[in-house]
């Protein structure tokens, strides 16, 4: 063995050895019913999440009752109807016990408090987008130090105009509290290649809801490694990088690293986001996470994070990478990215809806001054 391995070999074991940091995330949240149709996909068996799906309806509750731990009826259980403030009164009812809910699930959980709260919601319509605003608002006050992850499904634009505006919104209420991870049912059946106004609703449902779970499984799985962690990041690291309104994450798997080039690692983070991105000039915060079968080689962070801050606009200040090497199965790469505007993002999906740039995006002048209305008035 030579000096510089030696040197190498110990400096491992050195890093190995002081970091602890795994985040503990008791609790996932839903609200709304397309929210807790995917949080029935999410696989808690490894990360010990308590699934909680908090709705007005009791039918879409009923659905999905033996794929949650618990069902969270309010309102008069038959919907908030399509009316946002109806789906916050119905929240409402319910608000004063999230906070028994999180300490409950920190307990079965065994932590003392939780370093990540996730919630998954689908705004567009009454309980989700209604809720939405409140319950991080909740979330935040009673557990400041937590990191919130917030993912919002928003709707196809086949659904008209109003599911949009709701779904705008209520974002633009949500982000004042916490970082949200919009993640667009347009967006993603385009980039899946699916076409929503070909194939039946509930399958397209079905195939972006299996989508979002895997990504979402992926990630908390790497989240919460309990070995291999080689380079970690801590609460602060994420809890910093949370920054601004609206948040991306990308995902890349693969059998093996071997013959995988950067640019293609890029490609295939950037073809499952979800959402219409511009990144504000000061740059994006973020970082990528690598949870690999294989020890992962120092070129490919090196490039990695040349790539990211010469293409992606990332600023150093944060990239922190979690690099994670461990007996599974393959290798997942993740980048999260934030401090994009929530504006920015709107004026890039109206771009595309009025001057359709995808078939079937067409959308009239009429509908983009009603949307511009919500976030462009001076
Ligand atoms: N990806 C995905 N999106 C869904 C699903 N169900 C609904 N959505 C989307 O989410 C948006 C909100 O719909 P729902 O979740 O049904 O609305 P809700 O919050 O239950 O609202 P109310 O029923 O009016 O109280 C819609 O615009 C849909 O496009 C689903 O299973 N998967
Ligand atoms: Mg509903």
């Amino acid at each position: 063995m030579d000096l510089s391995e030696t040197i190498f070999k110990r400096f491992r074991e050195r890093i190995r050895a002081e970091v602890k940091h795994l985040f503990t995330i008791p609790i996932i949240f839903s609200l709304g019913s397309g929210g807790g149709r995917i949080l029935s996909n999410i696989n808690v068996s490894k990360i010990g999440a308590v699934k909680v799906a908090i709705n007005s309806s009791i039918r879409d509750l009923r659905q999905i009752e033996e794929r949650v731990d618990l069902p969270v009826p309010c309102g008069n259980g038959g919907g908030s109807g399509m009316r946002p403030e109806k789906g916050r009164e119905d929240y409402l009812e319910v608000a004063e016990s999230i906070p028994y809910m999180i300490e409950k699930a920190c307990e079965v959980y065994g932590c003392e408090e939780p370093d990540l709260i996730v919630t998954i919601a689908s705004v567009g319509h009454g309980f989700g987008s209604g809720s939405l605003p409140e319950h991080v608002k909740v979330v935040k006050e009673n557990f400041p130090n937590a990191v919130q992850l917030v993912f919002t499904v928003t709707p196809f634009y086949f659904e008209g105009d109003a599911p949009l505006v709701r779904a705008y919104r209520s974002l633009r209420e949500a982000v004042k509290h916490t970082t949200v991870f919009p993640l667009s049912n347009q967006i993603a059946s385009l980039k899946m290649s699916i076409d929503p106004q070909k194939i039946r609703l509930t399958d397209v449902y079905h195939v972006v809801n299996s989508r979002i779970a895997e990504i979402l499984n992926t990630l908390f799985e790497a989240l919460t490694a309990s070995e291999g962690v080689r380079m970690g990041m801590d609460k602060s690291d994420l809890r910093n990088m949370m920054q601004g309104e609206i948040g991306a994450i990308g995902m890349a798997r693969y059998y093996s690293l071997a013959g995988i080039t950067v640019d293609k690692v890029l490609q295939d983070m950037a073809s499952s986001i979800y959402a219409r991105l511009t990144v504000r000039t000061e740059g994006a915060y973020g970082t990528y996470i690598i949870d690999s079968n294989e020890q992962v080689p120092l070129a490919l962070l090196n490039e990695l994070s040349r790539q990211l801050i010469l293409k992606w606009a990332f600023r150093t200040q944060y990239l922190k990478p979690l690099v994670i090497e461990r007996e599974r199965e393959g290798v997942s790469i993740f980048t999260i990215m934030t401090n994009i505007v929530l504006s920015k993002q709107v004026e890039r999906e109206l771009h595309s809806l009025i001057f359709g740039l995808q078939a079937g995006e067409y959308w009239t002048k009429s509908f983009a001054s009603k949307i511009k209305k919500l976030f462009f008035r001076k």
